[in-house]
């Protein structure tokens, strides 16, 4: 069987192209499918620019190269371009097999059916039987199984357009020549503007130190010369012991520097553990701040206190290891004094010197988080824009703070340290 998997393209309604960094979920499952003796390539059409007319030309002029299958893949902002690609298809004649998983159907399942025209909608992850599925090809909603976390194949980027390393990184701090892995799955917690609704509120699964050399020796034979390790939160989670070791004894030798992102934590986090985190590769860690104020990290359940912040970015910082931190504003429940209480924070860490970089995006509503739930029961909701860059728009006051506050204090934690962009 012949799969052709789509990431697809949102920048011909956004007005803003991703080329950042591939899906790991499309070439996860090429590698499943070709191990299984399919031919599986995955096309990200947002990289490539390209827009549903060209997929409908395209598809229409080339009859004789369509693929048996399609997936599609969509996440709550990729939806509307999924959709539009999808009818593209079927416009253009295509009238095989249409699958669609991701977060986005996951939760949407039978609107992918009934309004973009789907006829397998995967639910939840699938590496268990993802293959299966599609060689039955039987229409529906499908409940994925998982697979085994020492199970999961590494993604397969043989047969990927743009190739691996072509991005342009999310972040400056990746170039050049950028790759992109993930070394477990889950976070045990649920803040409540995380959107990560497949993944949160579940143990984390660590996956084998084996793989992981085998992965990383990948990407740097494939020339990527740094690597995005795009984990929820990696590090300050409790790993399994010795797993880190293992890892960095396995990697020391590559010199493939790595960014990665981690939960602050003053008990998991220490000088010894940040040793082996140094030693495998890492170079920056982005750290889930979000705010330093006491109320706010409670009010957005965060489950973390300023002390565990100070704590991780001291001792991050001793092992050599550059920290940038994740900041938001219009939390919930934040006033203008949290605020303050963040913004002279951000500039003591900073001239400290254990802050490098920020990141400040605005707190968003989005579809199937606690939080959208709290701001319509409190009857504050306001639907999030569709275009421009995705949670760094001010688009509604909340009760604690107007927009020109929002934007006033996005403004202000600017001047504090450099961004990451
Ligand atoms: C890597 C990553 C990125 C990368 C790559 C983006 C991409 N297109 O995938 C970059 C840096 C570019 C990125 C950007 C953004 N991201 Co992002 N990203 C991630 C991250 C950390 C990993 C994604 C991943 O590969 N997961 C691992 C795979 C295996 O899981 P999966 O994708 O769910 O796939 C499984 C199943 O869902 C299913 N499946 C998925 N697709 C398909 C397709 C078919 C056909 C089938 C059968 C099955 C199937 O099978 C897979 C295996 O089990 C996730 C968090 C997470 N843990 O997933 C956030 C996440 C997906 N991102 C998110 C967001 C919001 C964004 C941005 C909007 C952020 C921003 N402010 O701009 C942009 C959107 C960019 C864009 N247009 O694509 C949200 C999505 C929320 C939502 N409800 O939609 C998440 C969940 C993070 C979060 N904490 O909220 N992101
Ligand atoms: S923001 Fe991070 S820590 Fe919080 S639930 Fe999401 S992935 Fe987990």
């Amino acid at each position: 069987m012949k799969v052709q998997l789509l990431n697809p393209p949102i920048h011909h309604y956004t007005g803003r192209q991703y080329r950042m960094m591939p899906p790991i979920n499309l070439p996860t499952i090429a590698a499943l499918l070709s191990n299984a003796g399919h031919y599986a390539e995955v096309i990200d059409l947002e990289a490539l620019a390209v827009t549903p007319e060209q997929v409908e030309a395209s598809y229409k002029s080339q009859r004789d190269n369509w693929p048996d299958a399609i997936g599609i893949t969509a996440m709550t902002i990729t939806s509307r371009g999924a959709k539009d690609i999808v009818q593209a298809l079927r416009r253009a004649g295509f009238d095989g097999l249409i699958v669609a998983g991701g977060i986005y159907p996951t939760e949407n399942a039978q609107r992918c059916i009934d309004d973009w025209g789907v006829d397998m909608v995967v639910v939840g992850e699938c590496e268990g039987n993802v293959v299966e599925l599609f060689e039955r090809g039987e229409h529906g909603i499908h409940l994925g199984t998982r697979m085994d976390i020492d199970k999961i194949p590494a993604p397969d980027w043989r047969h990927h357009n743009p190739p691996i390393g072509e991005y342009n990184g999310n972040t400056r701090l990746i170039n050049p020549r950028p790759g992109i892995s993930m070394w477990s799955r889950g976070c045990p917690f649920q803040c409540v503007f995380c959107s990560d609704n497949l993944f949160n509120k579940q143990p984390i699964r660590d996956r084998p130190p084996a793989l992981m050399e085998q992965e990383m020796r990948e990407l740097k034979r494939r020339g990527c010369e740094n690597v995005y390790v795009y984990d929820d939160e990696l590090v300050g989670t409790k790993l399994p012991a010795g797993w880190i070791e293992d890892i960095a004894d396995r990697i020391e030798d590559l010199h493939l520097p790595y960014i990665t992102q981690g939960h602050c934590n003053r008990h998991t986090i220490t000088p010894e553990s940040m040793r082996h985190v140094k030693r495998s590769g890492c170079k920056v860690i982005f750290w889930g701040v979000e705010s330093f104020s006491e109320s706010v990290l409670a009010a957005i359940k965060k489950r973390i206190k300023e002390v565990d912040i100070w704590h991780t970015l001291r001792v991050s910082h001793e092992a050599g290891i550059e920290n940038a931190v994740f900041t938001m504003v219009g939390n919930y429940k934040e006033t203008v004094s949290d605020l303050q209480h963040t913004y002279d924070a951000l500039k003591q860490a900073y001239k400290e010197g254990i802050i490098q970089y920020r990141q400040t995006t605005v707190c968003t509503g989005m579809p199937g988080t606690p939080l959208e739930k709290i701001m319509k029961d409190e009857g504050w909701w306001t639907e999030p824009p569709e275009y421009g860059p995705q949670m760094a728009q001010v688009y509604a006051p909340t009760p604690w703070l107007t927009m020109k506050e929002i934007e006033y204090w996005a403004n202000k934690f600017a001047e504090t340290c450099p961004g990451v962009s």
